[in-house]
């Protein structure tokens, strides 16, 4: 059995977003076609509550892109996005998101970001995710979405950590590259037996 993974194909990682991602739009039909290719289509959805610990206005003197130290390790502070219940949160709008049979929420917790589908940024708390898969006999994941060096990354090496078959679409997906962070995912998914391609 053969998962979609569509990772936070939302408003605000799309252009006029408050996180914009570089053509973040143009990989939506690509995905809709994907569609009928699996047996399940699980979408995810990045969802903090105002004033989230990830957010540059959450800390005094930060601005955004800027790094701090938390309890979990180095953390980039983000502009304020995907605000629970915000146009920002919402998939784009020509996502086929009815087709979806999970959408996971993920970054509810004020006190640590979740990039990754499968665990927060601790590394230890799990989403659910995995226990979904697993329960559906669903072994095989394709990967697409935003942004391709930080959520798709994380959830890649993380699904390929837990015994998944792994393959991220870069054609299906778009990065925000700061200071060499693409190529950095990259090598890293490959480290980790993500399949690229
Ligand atoms: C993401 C930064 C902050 C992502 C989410 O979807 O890649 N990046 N929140
Ligand atoms: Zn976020």
């Amino acid at each position: 059995m053969q998962a979609l993974i569509v990772i936070d194909v939302q408003n605000d990682f799309c252009p006029g977003g408050a996180l914009a991602v570089a053509q973040g739009d143009a990989i939506v039909s690509g995905i809709n076609a994907l569609m009928d290719d699996v047996d399940a289509v699980v979408l995810t959805q990045d969802w903090h509550p105002a004033g989230h610990s990830s957010f540059a206005s959450s800390h005094a003197g930060k601005a955004p892109l800027e790094m701090i130290e938390m309890p979990y390790g180095p953390q980039v502070l983000w502009p304020d996005h995907c605000i629970q219940g915000s146009a920002g949160a919402d998939f784009h709008a020509d996502l086929h998101q009815d087709r979806a049979d999970l959408i996971i929420r993920k970054g509810y917790n004020p006190a640590i970001d979740s990039y990754s589908a499968f665990f927060e940024n601790d590394h230890q708390t799990p989403t659910g995710l995995e226990g979904y898969l697993r329960t559906r006999g669903i072994s095989k994941l394709t990967l697409v979405g935003l942004a391709l060096d930080f959520c798709v990354n994380y959830s890649a090496v993380d699904a390929a950590k837990l015994g998944f078959d792994v393959t991220v679409r870069p054609d299906l997906c778009r990065g925000i590259d700061m200071g060499g962070s693409l190529a950095a995912a990259m090598a890293g998914m490959k480290q980790a037996g993500v399949q690229l391609g």
